[in-house]
C-alpha cells in the first residue's frame, strides 16, 4: 500500500513540475489548483486514505503529501503575483512606457486661510448668540465710511484712519462700521448684527499693521440696552473664542460714533504681557474698540434715540487670528506664502 502511495507522489511531483512550467495564464493556473489541490484530486484521495496506513507510513507518507500539497500552493501565490506583473508590465507597453501602476499626483491639498477659518468661528459664536450677519462693499462712500457715522469732513477723527481714496470720490473702507449704518436703514430697530469683512488703510506696515486687514462688526440696539450688556456681550465673546482665561483691560476710546467709547486690548498672547515686536513692547493689544452707539448715529440710520439704545464693537479679526495661532508678523497672512498656509490643512471646517 505504502509502495503504491510512494509511487503515486512520485509521479504527482513529476506531473506537477511539468505542468507548473507550462503556466504562462490564470486559465491555466487555475488548471493547476483545481487539478493538484481540488476537491477531487489525486492529492486528496492519497491524504483520505492515509487512515488505512501503518502508523510508521503513515508519518512518512503524511509528511511527503502535505508537503506536496504546501509546495503546490507556494508555487501558485508567487505566480499569481508575478502574472499580475507581467499583465501590467504588458499594459505599460501596449500604453506606450506610459506606468499605470503609478501613484496620481493628487496636487497641493489646499488648506483654509486662518482669516477664515476665525471669521467662520466668530459667526458660529455670534449666531449662537442670536446675531445675524450681514455684509457691505468694500468701495464705499464717504457718507457710509465717515459722514453718517458722526465724522463729517475736517473732522480730526479722519486722520485716525489714512484713507485710500478712489478719483470719482468713492474710498476704499477704513472700517467696517460702515455696515452699522447700513444694517440700521435695512432692518430697524431692534438689531442685533455682526459683520466680518476687509478693510482697508494707508498707513506703514510692520509686525501688526497692515494696509489691508480684516474687522469684524457688531451692533445691538434695543430698548434699555446698557453698558453692562456691552460688557457681559464682550467676556462672552472672549471666553468663546480662546476657550481659556484671558487677561483684558478697558480704558477710554475715543470714536466719534460711540459714547463713551472704551479701548478693550488683549494681553499679547505671543510674549505673555513681557513686550515683543507684535505688542510694540507694551505686553498689551488692541483688539476690540467698542461703545454705545452716538445718538447721531442712530439718527442717521433712520433710528429714535429717545426709544432706542444700542452698542457696538470693531474688532480686528486680522489680530485675532495671530493670538489664536501665535502669528508673530501680521505680514506673512497676506503674504500668500504657501509654506504658512500648509500648516493649517488640518483644521477642519
Ligand atoms: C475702528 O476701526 C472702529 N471702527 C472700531 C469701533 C467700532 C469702535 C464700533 C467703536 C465702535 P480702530 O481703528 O481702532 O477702530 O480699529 C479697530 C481694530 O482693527 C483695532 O483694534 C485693530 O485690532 C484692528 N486694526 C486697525 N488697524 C489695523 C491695521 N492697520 N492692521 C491690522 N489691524 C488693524
Amino acid at each position: 500500500m505504502s509502495d503504491n502511495v510512494f509511487d503515486l507522489l512520485t509521479a504527482l511531483e513529476q506531473d506537477f513540475n511539468a505542468q507548473a512550467a507550462l503556466v504562462d495564464s490564470k486559465d491555466k493556473l487555475e488548471e493547476i489548483r483545481v487539478r493538484f489541490l481540488g476537491k477531487k484530486s489525486e492529492i486528496n484521495s492519497v491524504l483520505k486514505g492515509l487512515k488505512d496506513m501503518e502508523p510508521e507510513a503513515r508519518k512518512v507518507m503524511g509528511a511527503r503529501a502535505s508537503a506536496f500539497r504546501e509546495n503546490v500552493e507556494r508555487f501558485i501565490k508567487s505566480r499569481e503575483t508575478e502574472l499580475v506583473n507581467l499583465d501590467i508590465a504588458r499594459e505599460i507597453e501596449a500604453a506606450g512606457g506610459f506606468d499605470i501602476t503609478l501613484p496620481g499626483d493628487y496636487g497641493l491639498k489646499g488648506s483654509m486661510h486662518p482669516i477664515t477659518i476665525v471669521a467662520r468661528e466668530l459667526t458660529q459664536i455670534f449666531t449662537s448668540m442670536g446675531f445675524n450677519v450681514v455684509d457691505g462693499p468694500e468701495l464705499e462712500s464717504e457718507y457710509y465710511n465717515f459722514e453718517a457715522l458722526n465724522v463729517p469732513a475736517d473732522h480730526p477723527a479722519r486722520d485716525m484712519q489714512d484713507t485710500y481714496w478712489c478719483d470719482n470720490g468713492q474710498l476704499l473702507r477704513t472700517q467696517t462700521s460702515t455696515c452699522q449704518i447700513r444694517a440700521m436703514e435695512k432692518f430697524g430697530a431692534p438689531l442685533k448684527i455682526i459683520a466680518p469683512g476687509r478693510c482697508f488703510r494707508n498707513e506703514s506696515i510692520d509686525a501688526s499693521h497692515e494696509n489691508t486687514f480684516f474687522q469684524f462688526e457688531g451692533m445691538v440696539i434695543d430698548k434699555d440696552v446698557s453698558i453692562s450688556n456691552l460688557i457681559y456681550c464682550m467676556k462672552q465673546l472672549l471666553s468663546k473664542f480662546f476657550q481659556k482665561d484671558v487677561e483684558v483691560r478697558l480704558r477710554p476710546g475715543f470714536f466719534p460714533f460711540v459714547e463713551p467709547g472704551f479701548e478693550l486690548d488683549l494681553k499679547c498672547m505671543i510674549c505673555g504681557g513681557k513686550g515683543c515686536p507684535t505688542c510694540k513692547q507694551s505686553g498689551w493689544i488692541e483688539l476690540l474698540p467698542c461703545g454705545m452707539v452716538h445718538p447721531n448715529v442712530l439718527r442717521a440710520g433712520g433710528i429714535d434715540p429717545e426709544e432706542y439704545t444700542g452698542f457696538a464693537f470693531g474688532g480686528g479679526l486680522t489680530r485675532l487670528a495671530m493670538m489664536r495661532y501665535g502669528i508673530r508678523d501680521i505680514r506673512v497672512l497676506n503674504s500668500g506664502d504657501i509654506r504658512v498656509m500648509e500648516q493649517f490643512n488640518k483644521v477642519i471646517y
